[in-house]
C-alpha cells in the first residue's frame, strides 16, 4: 500500500508523540509539529530510523507562521493526507469568578483558533487532491461541563462544534472529518493545567488506571485506516474506571 503523509500537531509529548510513533510504524510519513524544537529534533532522529519525517516548529496561535510552515513543506511532504489536530491543553482549573484571563486567552487561542488556523492552511491541499482526513482531538470536556472546567470545557465544546461543522461543509469533497474525545489520559496535560505542580498533577491519575497516550494513538490509527467509504465521525474514549467527567472510581479496585 502507498505510504500516506500525516501531519500531527502537538507531537512533542503525550497523545501526539504516541501517535507519531505508532503511525511511523504503520506506513505513514510524518510532519511533526510543536513549539519545543529540541524535542522535535530528538523525535525526528528516533523516527527517521523507521520512516520519513519533517519537523515544523510553530505556535498554532501564530496564523502567519502556521501558513508559512505549510507553504514551506519540502518536496515529498507536500501532500498531506491526514491532519491530526491535537495541539492543545488546559490552563488552570478554577471557578469562573476566579479565572485568569491569560489562561482563558491561551485555551481559546490554542485549542480553538489554533486548530482552525492549521485546518485552514492544510485544507486546500486536501481539496486539491479530493481526499484527506482531519482528526480533531476533542475531549469529554467538549461533551460535558464540569465544575471549574468552564473555559477549557468551552474550548472543547467549540472543537466539537467545529468538528461537526467541518463534516457538514466538507461533505462530498472526499475529505473525511472525525473527532476523538478522550476522558482522562496520563500525559503532561495536568502538569500544564497545574503549571508544573507535580503533586497536584500526579493526584489526577491516582487510584485507577488512566488511559495512556498509546490508547488514544491506537484509536487514531483505527480511524484513519478505515476503508474510504467508512467515517468514524465521533468517538468518546474513557478509562474503564471513568463514567463521566466527574464520576471516576478511584478506589483502586
Ligand atoms: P500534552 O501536554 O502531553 O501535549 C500537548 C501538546 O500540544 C504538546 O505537544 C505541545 O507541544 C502542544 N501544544 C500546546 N500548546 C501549543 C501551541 N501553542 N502551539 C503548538 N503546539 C502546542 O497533552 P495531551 O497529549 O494530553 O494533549 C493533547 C490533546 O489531547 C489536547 O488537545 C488535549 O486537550 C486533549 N485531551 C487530553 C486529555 C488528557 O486527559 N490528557 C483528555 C482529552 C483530551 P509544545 O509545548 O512543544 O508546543
Ligand atoms: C482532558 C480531560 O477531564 O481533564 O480533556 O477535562 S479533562
Amino acid at each position: 500500500m502507498q505510504k500516506r503523509i500525516a501531519l500531527i500537531t502537538g507531537a512533542t509529548s503525550g497523545i501526539g508523540l504516541a501517535t507519531a510513533r505508532l503511525l511511523a510504524k504503520n506506513n505513514f510519513d510524518l510532519v511533526i509539529c510543536g513549539r519545543r524544537t529540541d524535542r522535535l529534533d530528538d523525535i525526528a532522529t528516533e523516527l527517521k530510523a523507521i520512516t520519513n519525517v519533517h519537523t515544523a516548529s510553530f505556535d498554532v496561535r501564530d496564523k502567519e507562521k502556521v501558513q508559512e510552515a505549510i507553504n514551506n513543506l519540502p518536496t515529498g511532504f507536500k501532500k498531506i493526507d491526514v491532519l491530526v489536530n491535537n495541539a492543545g491543553n488546559a490552563h488552570g482549573l478554577s471557578p469562573v469568578q476566579e479565572g485568569d484571563v491569560d489562561d482563558w486567552d491561551a485555551m481559546i487561542d490554542i485549542n480553538v483558533k489554533g486548530l482552525l488556523y492549521v485546518s485552514k492552511a492544510v485544507l486546500p491541499i486536501m481539496l486539491r487532491n479530493d481526499s484527506g482526513h482531519i482528526v480533531n482531538i476533542g475531549s469529554i470536556a467538549g461533551k460535558e461541563v464540569y465544575p471549574n472546567g468552564n473555559v477549557y470545557c468551552a474550548s472543547k465544546h467549540a472543537v466539537d462544534a467545529i468538528n461537526n461543522g467541518m463534516r457538514l461543509d466538507l461533505n462530498g469533497t472526499g475529505v473525511r472529518v472525525s473527532a476523538i474525545n478522550p476522558g482522562l489520559v496520563e500525559t503532561e496535560f495536568s502538569m500544564v493545567r497545574f503549571k508544573g505542580d507535580e503533586t497536584r498533577s500526579k493526584a489526577v491519575y491516582e487510584g485507577y488506571k488512566a488511559l495512556q497516550a498509546e490508547d488514544i494513538a491506537e484509536t487514531i490509527l483505527f480511524v484513519i485506516t478505515r476503508p474510504n467509504h467508512v467515517n468514524i465521525s465521533d468517538m468518546v474514549v474513557f478509562p474503564s474506571a471513568q463514567a463521566s467527567s466527574t464520576i471516576v472510581d478511584k478506589s483502586g479496585k
